[in-house]
């Protein structure tokens, strides 16, 4: 039996792209396509509906917000591999095997798609999500020994595992955790480079001051809590940990 997979694409005024990102994903592998639609003012919902995918509405706006929704979705149909997957064909679809082969192979419970510099487009990732990723990545490994190199949207995960992650995260905080998560639940976790070029339509997040500085900081804000919450929970569980001068060595 062939796992079944569902490639949530969470969308906001991406009608120029939309039908070329579900054109472009591999006939056969994926079982389902579903379309959120955050609340847009053009014509992405009725245009992913033409492509082929299901569409559902999501009014409050916010990539987490999409994102949930998808997993309600998802909570129905029960898919064995969910695959993140944004909308503005940045990404490549077309690689969505590179995600998925090591869990269908059982080397891995989940897989991010790392945007390398030799397969980037010139251009498509602008120098301040270049370094506050690298920055994100740093911190992860400094705090909590896993080593990531983007906090790339394309991704892929065992829909189970998912699930026990309980994600909450509603804006700009939902992939890194995400990846955090998924380290503290003891998951296998795999890195494959994947292309990126320059998304088609208008720049929302990295392109804008504004989006910038709300996305670092949300991305900043959830790294400061969950290492204060995963070091009150060491803490917690043994006493002695990080109090000087009290750790007993056999
Ligand atoms: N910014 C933003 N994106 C959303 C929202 N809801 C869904 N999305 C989708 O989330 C994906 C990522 O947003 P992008 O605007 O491409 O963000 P980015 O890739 O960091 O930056 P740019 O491509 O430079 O704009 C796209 O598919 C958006 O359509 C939302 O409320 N705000
Ligand atoms: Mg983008």
């Amino acid at each position: 039996m062939s796992a079944r997979i569902l490639v949530i694409i969470p969308a906001f005024n991406e009608a120029r792209a939309i039908n070329r990102v579900i054109g472009d994903i591999p006939r056969g592998l994926a079982s389902e396509v579903l379309v959120v639609n955050n609340a847009s003012t053009d014509t992405t919902a009725a245009n992913a509906r033409q492509a082929g995918a299901t569409v559902v509405d999501e009014s409050r706006r916010g990539y987490g917000s999409a994102c949930l929704r998808g997993l309600e979705h998802a909570a129905k149909v029960d898919p064995d591999i969910v695959v993140f997957l944004d909308g503005d064909y940045s990404d490549h679809p077309d690689e969505m095997a590179l995600l998925v082969n090591p869990i269908l192979q059982g080397d891995a419970d989940f897989v991010v798609g790392s945007r390398t510099r030799e397969l980037r487009e010139p251009g498509a990732m602008l120098p301040q999500a270049v370094v506050g990723n690298r920055i994100a990545c740093w911190c992860m490994r400094w705090l909590w020994k896993v080593r990531y190199t983007d906090l790339g949207p394309f991704r892929a995960i065992r829909f189970k595992d998912l699930t026990r992650l309980q994600m909450q995260d509603k804006t700009f905080g939902w992939t890194i955790e995400m990846q955090i998560k998924a380290q503290l639940a003891g998951l296998r976790i795999a890195e494959v480079p994947v292309s990126y070029r320059r998304r088609t339509g208008v720049s929302k997040i990295t392109g804008t001051v504004t989006g910038t500085v709300k996305a670092s900081a949300k991305i900043l804000w959830t790294l400061l809590r969950f290492a204060v919450l995963t070091h009150m929970l060491v803490r917690s569980f043994n006493p002695s940990e990080g109090t000087a001068g009290r750790t007993t060595h056999c």
